[in-house]
């Protein structure tokens, strides 16, 4: 892969110089204003963290390197036969800002599948676990037992110079990426087929391998490669990315911090939301009997769901302001594919009902759907209906995103994050109130 990573260097070594500059001649210029209001909101919005591998726009959504996503789906090489890109290629896209041409996505697949062997301890832990054990908990703990492959964490223990960093590193992140596939669909085969596994193919890309492994036939391809990369990125600052981010400033290696994200992403407000849309979407079909609801009925579910304090899930977003752009291009695959399921008839009513209702009830500041109120319906009507599992194909699309951001920050050389906390006492002086 000596091509991608020249690329890479020659690009690392430019943006060295524009970050230094700003440190050393910009260092004190203000960037935003940190408002008690931030401080105890969970730094909503606070403008502290740097990426260029994505941007989330409030109205437009999320652009990777400067694409939207259709233009990113437009853009990017695809398998012969296939609707939806090479996963392979975004990775590229997300690493180098550049798309990539057939030859240069052709290459990153042979790679990824000489790298796709997986460790055989990396089974038997997964053997070990008891019963009922959540796959996100498997996931990450696979994950993370990968620690001791870790080049970068030989290399800097043996003595690395801080610009070398992010070449062991890349070596790491390719090698992880490659195996993500096989470690879900194990885990997947072990919690819910009794263990019977089907090997990789070593001629498929990652889309098409993880389909096959899955035991899934066409379009599942094209489902797996359109659901890795809407996952992938969503700028720094949610709970997976920062936590990757963080966890990586310590210079823990990518197994370590892409676990780490893992169990960000594991909680219900944010990755486990597509398990919750199918759980509630159920609890309303089996309220409904299996006839179709009418739209008043509906209705009353998403009332009493609110009027009973929870969050009606799928729907809002702490920095989106419309529709998720992310919901939109499931919702056209939804149409052409399987517009006559009951889940999606549901979904799509849901889509029409749910918003008045959130801007009636008034809390939530965005009251359109995001990513996660179509993901998991696309999967149940695929076969894939042990629901546990949506969040760990999350989980490996995300893990594309964050692989590519960690690279950047070791070659940007970013330092230990290590923002300072105060008192609630000091919150009070600050704010002037005398007791
Ligand atoms: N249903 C009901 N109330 C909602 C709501 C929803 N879908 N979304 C937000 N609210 C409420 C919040 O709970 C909060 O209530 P309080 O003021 O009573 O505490 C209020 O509206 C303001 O919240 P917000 O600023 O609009 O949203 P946050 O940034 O705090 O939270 C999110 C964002 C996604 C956690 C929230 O919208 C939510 O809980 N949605 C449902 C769960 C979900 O779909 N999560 C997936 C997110 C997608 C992702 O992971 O990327």
């Amino acid at each position: 892969m000596a091509g991608l990573k020249e690329k890479l260097r020659n690009k690392i070594e430019e943006q060295r110089l524009r970050t230094r500059k700003l440190m050393k001649e910009y260092g004190d210029v203000e960037v935003d204003k940190v408002t008690i209001r931030k401080v105890l909101g969970g730094m909503r919005g606070l403008k502290c963290l740097v990426t260029d591998i994505s941007y989330l726009d409030p109205d437009m959504g999320i652009r990777y390197r400067g694409y939207t996503l259709p233009e990113v789906f437009e853009k990017l090489p695809k398998p012969k036969g296939a609707d939806m890109p090479y996963v392979e290629g975004l990775f590229y896209l997300l690493l180098t800002g550049e798309i990539p041409d057939e030859s240069e996505v052709t290459e990153l697949v042979d790679e990824f599948n000489k790298r796709r062997i997986v460790p055989r301890y990396i089974y038997e832990l997964i053997d070990s676990f008891p019963c009922c054990s959540h796959p996100m908990t498997v996931f990450s703990s696979a994950v993370m037992s990968m620690h001791r492959e870790s080049f970068f964490s030989k290399k800097y223990f043996a003595g690395l110079r801080k610009e070398e960093y992010w070449d062991p590193f890349y070596e790491d992140t390719l090698n992880m990426l490659a195996k993500l596939p096989e470690i879900a669909t194990y885990t997947f085969a072990k919690l819910y087929r009794d263990g019977n596994r089907i090997q990789s193919n070593p001629n498929l890309d990652f889309g098409a391998d993880f389909a096959f492994m899955m035991g899934k036939e066409k379009p599942y391809d094209d489902v797996s490669r359109l659901h890795f990369i809407i996952h992938s990125d969503h700028e720094s600052g949610n709970v997976s990315a920062h936590t990757a981010h963080l966890v990586g400033s310590s210079l823990s290696d990518i197994y370590l911090s892409t676990s780490a994200m893992i169990n960000g992403l594991a909680g219900p407000l944010h990755g486990l939301a597509a398990q919750n849309v199918l759980q509630w979407l159920q609890d309303l079909m089996e309220k409904m009997g299996g006839a179709d609801p009418t739209e008043a009925e509906i209705k009353q579910f998403v009332w009493d769901t609110l009027n009973s304090g929870q969050v009606i899930p799928g729907f809002g977003h702490a920095v989106l302001r419309k529709t998720d752009p992310r919901y939109t291009i499931q919702r056209d695959f939804s149409l052409q594919h399987m517009k006559d399921d009951p889940l999606f008839k549901y979904v799509d009513m849901l889509y029409k009902v749910v918003p008045p209702i959130l801007i009636e009830h008034g809390h939530a500041k965005n009251p359109w759907p995001n990513v996660d109120a179509q993901s998991g319906v696309i999967q149940w009507h695929y076969g894939v209906r042990d629901y546990d599992f949506y969040t760990v194909l999350f989980g490996i699309g995300r893990a594309i995103g964050i692989s590519a951001n960690l690279i950047w920050d070791r070659a940007l050389m970013y330092p230990l994050e290590r923002p300072k906390s105060l008192t609630t006492d000091m919150l009070e002086k600050i704010a002037g109130i005398s007791k």
